[in-house]
């Protein structure tokens, strides 16, 4: 039994602003190239298909098209895939009960999650992203279905998973939902043959029989790999399974269109770009840490022609003259409170002022009794604010 591995696609994903979708294609077209191989039995995706539960039509299109070419070139593969936290469960499992007659097969009903499919003399069981309670109860359930699956002929069990598990690595892409309750003891599943587990976006070993695939593009410039790093490398995970022996895990490192990279120093630096390791970058994905003292006026169009792909820019120098500006902000909002209650009382009068013309003795009586109301008002908000 051989089979690929990935996880956590979020595919329709945006970072700035900037649409991922090409990016994606380019690594869904290499994952093709390496699915020709027909020595590979399957293709395991571990949840978070697309990066929203309603995607857009371009993501949607595009995985359509990737199984489509797939199962044109390789009619003999099977396709398991489960929702993860990002997919919507219904609209992953669109149609899924006729495309299993096509060896695709969208597990995203937990109730389903027991029912192994069966590729070759392997037991694919699919659990799809539930809360982590929800996966301890399920644990027993499957527990029982994979002796089932050996004493009725299985050679060997898989489980596909989306799942925080405990002691993972995480990083910016990926914290969304979090919190030490959420986590699971992996070991749960200990006695399955191969976990291939999706959530986190690093690739990792999760437990001794369980790995991460992580996704195959980097999402946050958190998984860069800290400033002026080499770029995070992301992988498929093959995995060939044979009787009686650990799984042999190998990683396919993948080349994405453009890395991504958090690169920091002054303007000039950049500019001048003498730096080998700029030169480099040119066509990375950018995120820039201006460092110098002055503020550098639209920094992202001088430096556009030679870098056309920076995603964001940040200047030391900007953020001391926000802090500093906050600082006199705060003082001025202490000022304008103490202040407030006879602004407001002034700002009433003049409104009334534009509504009814200046105060005189044909209009004075309502605008007394205006005031009066408007007090009362006031009075009662204060009340309210204060209990609160
Ligand atoms: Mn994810």
């Amino acid at each position: 039994m051989k089979f690929l591995h990935t996880a956590d696609l979020h595919l329709g994903r945006y970072i700035y602003e900037k649409s991922l979708i090409d990016d994606q294609k380019h690594i869904l077209d290499g994952l093709l190239t390496i699915l020709a191989d027909k020595s590979f039995d399957a293709l395991l995706i571990a949840g978070d298909v697309y990066d929203r539960m309603a995607p857009g039509p371009d993501a949607v299109s595009l995985f359509g098209s990737f199984l489509g070419t797939l199962k044109r070139e390789r009619p003999d593969i099977a396709v398991l895939v489960i929702p993860g936290n990002h997919d919507s469960p219904a609209r992953l499992g669109f149609g899924s009960s006729l495309f299993s007659a096509l060896g695709l097969h969208f597990v995203t009903d937990v109730e389903n999650a027991a029912q192994p499919v069966m590729v070759r003399d392997t037991a694919f069981f699919m659990l799809p992203f539930v809360p982590a309670e929800a996966v301890k109860t399920a644990a027993e359930t499957l527990e029982n279905a994979r002796l089932a699956a050996l004493k009725n002929g299985a050679k060997r069990c898989v489980l596909g998973a989306h799942l925080f598990g405990m002691g993972g690595h995480s990083s910016d892409s990926e914290r969304i939902f979090i919190g030490t309750a959420e986590k699971v003891d992996v070991n749960l599943f200990a006695r399955f043959d191969y976990v291939a587990l999706g959530h986190l976006h690093r690739y990792q070993k999760a437990g001794e029989n369980a790995w991460y695939a992580g996704s195959p593009l980097a999402y946050s410039f958190d998984e860069a790999g800290g400033v002026n790093a080499d770029p995070a490398k992301k992988f498929f995970l093959q995995v060939e399974l044979e009787e009686n022996r650990p799984p042999v895990v190998t990683p396919l490192e993948i080349e994405p269109l453009h890395k991504m990279r958090r690169l920091s120093g002054d303007f000039e630096y950049f500019y001048n770009k003498q730096d080998a390791l700029l030169r480099e970058a040119e066509n990375d994905y950018l995120e820039l840490q201006l460092t110098g003292d002055h503020l550098v006026t639209q920094p992202a169009n001088l430096l556009a022609s030679y870098y056309p792909h920076i995603l964001t820019i940040t200047q030391t120098a900007a953020l001391r003259m926000l802090t500093e500006a906050q600082r006199k902000n705060s003082v001025l909002m202490r000022n304008a409170e103490e202040e407030g209650a006879q602004n407001i009382k002034d700002d009433f009068a003049a409104f009334l002022e534009d509504l009814y013309g200046d105060r005189d003795e044909n209009n004075g009586a309502a605008f007394a009794e205006k005031t009066r109301l408007f007090n009362e008002i006031r009075k009662e908000i204060e009340a309210e604010e204060a209990a609160q």
